[in-house]
């Protein structure tokens, strides 16, 4: 059964039981000092905001049965997914890879790549791990929601203008109808963050739509 939110550019239409929550990359290596996003220089408090909504959002899609998918930025160990030119990229102090304060920078079964504990996955939640920016790169998302019957997408997470967007335009590409909650998603740029709402739902929706959690959860609440 479908429902209906007040939303950017226009309403978005859903039906939960073939909608899904990415929760993009909610990981210690990007919100706790001593991180990926830390040694990058940023300030990384600036991604806080956005932790009580996608609470929110994981209590609304948990408390209605439907679909939880939470990404984290991870690579293997021996790094063979991590190509030079990511690695490399950047100034910054510690870099994929290396031995930091919560281990090993972005490398699977470290602390650092843990999800923060207010987001804890619960059991029967995916949690992809994706060597890009994007979700899609990679991972067999795609393959994972179609076997499932998704075919709308609800965007929360960090960060707004790198990771979020880019999995954000993988999925539009590839035929999902996508909302990114706007309060659920934070930059270390406040004015990237304002940007990316502005140019995923220009132009009609060229990406797609984007709405507060409340309007989110609310409309969970009705259907
Ligand atoms: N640096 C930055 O803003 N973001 C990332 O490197 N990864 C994600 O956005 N997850």
């Amino acid at each position: 059964m479908k429902v209906i939110l007040d939303a950017k550019p226009c309403a978005f239409s859903f039906d939960p039981a073939t909608t899904a929550l990415i929760v993009i990359d909610m990981q210690r290596d990007f919100l706790e000092p001593g991180g990926f996003g830390a040694a990058l220089g940023n300030d990384v408090s600036l991604l806080a905001p956005a932790i009580a909504p996608c609470r929110a959002l994981l209590d609304a899609f948990r408390a209605n049965g439907l679909t939880i998918i939470h990404t984290r930025e991870a690579h293997r160990p021996d790094l063979g997914d991590c190509p030079p030119a990511k690695r490399l990229r950047g100034d910054a102090r510690l870099r994929i890879g290396d031995a930091g304060p919560m281990g090993r920078i972005l490398v699977i079964g470290e602390p650092g790549v843990e999800i923060i504990p207010e987001l804890a996955p619960l059991p029967g939640e995916r949690v992809v791990d994706k060597p890009g920016k994007g979700a899609f790169h990679a991972t067999g998302l795609d393959e994972m929601l179609r076997a499932s019957g998704i075919r709308s997408l609800i965007f929360a997470g960090v960060t707004t203008e790198v990771c979020v967007q880019t999995s954000m335009r993988e999925a539009n590409d590839r035929g999902y109808e996508c909302l990114l909650a706007e309060d659920a998603t934070e930059s270390y740029f406040p004015a990237f963050k304002a940007a990316t709402l502005a140019m995923v739902t220009a132009q009609g929706g060229i990406v797609g739509w984007s709405a507060p959690t409340r309007a989110v959860v609310g409309a969970l609440r009705c259907g």
